[in-house]
C-alpha cells in the first residue's frame, strides 16, 4: 500500500473540473486518506517545486500554482504512486493518452490540471509538506462492513 500526493491545480478549480477529476481517481479505486482546500503560498510553492528551481518555466509555474485555491489530496492504494501518474497522463497534455485526465481535459503544459507525486521519495516529501501525519486517515482501522464488503 502506498500514498501519493495529488493536487487539483487552480485551472481544475476554475474550470469546474474537480468533481470530474476526483471521480476518475475514485473510480480507479484509490482511497482518500486526506483532502483539503487551500491557496498555496509562495514559500510552499517553492518548496513543493524545488527540483524545478532555475528552469525557464519556474517563475511561471509558481505564479500558476499560487494563482487561486487548489484541492490537495492524499490518495492511497497498491502502487498508488505509479497508478496515479498513469491516471493523470504525461506532463505535456498534448502527448497524453486519451483516457488519462490530462489527455481528456487539457492541452497546454502550463495548464495541465493536476499534480501527482513521481516517486516514493517525492510522495513522502510532498505529503509531509501538505499534511500533518494525524490529518491522514488510517483506513485499516475501519471495520464497518459497508466500506469493505463486496
Ligand atoms: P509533472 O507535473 O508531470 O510531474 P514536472 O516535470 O514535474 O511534471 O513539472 C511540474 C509542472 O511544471 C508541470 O506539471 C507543469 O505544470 C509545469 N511545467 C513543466 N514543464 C513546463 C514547461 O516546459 N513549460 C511550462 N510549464 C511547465
Ligand atoms: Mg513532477
Amino acid at each position: 500500500m502506498e500514498r501519493t500526493l495529488i493536487i487539483l491545480k487552480p485551472d481544475a478549480v476554475q474550470r469546474g473540473l474537480c468533481g470530474t477529476i476526483l471521480s476518475r481517481f475514485e473510480q480507479r479505486g484509490f482511497r482518500i486518506a486526506g483532502m483539503k482546500w487551500l491557496k498555496v503560498q509562495e514559500v510552499l510553492a517553492h518548496e513543493h517545486y524545488a527540483e524545478h528551481k532555475g528552469k525557464p518555466f519556474f517563475k511561471e509555474l509558481v505564479a500558476y500554482i499560487t494563482s487561486a485555491p487548489v484541492i490537495v489530496m492524499a490518495l492511497e492504494g497498491p502502487s498508488a504512486i505509479a497508478a496515479a501518474r498513469a491516471t493523470i497522463g504525461t506532463t505535456n497534455p498534448r502527448d497524453a493518452s486519451p483516457g488519462s485526465i490530462r489527455g481528456d481535459f487539457a492541452l497546454e503544459v502550463g495548464r495541465n490540471l493536476v499534480h501527482a507525486s513521481d516517486s516514493l521519495a517525492s510522495a513522502e516529501r510532498e505529503l509531509r509538506l501538505f499534511f500533518a501525519k494525524e490529518d491522514l486517515f488510517d483506513w485499516d482501522r475501519v471495520t464497518d462492513p459497508w466500506v469493505f464488503s463486496g
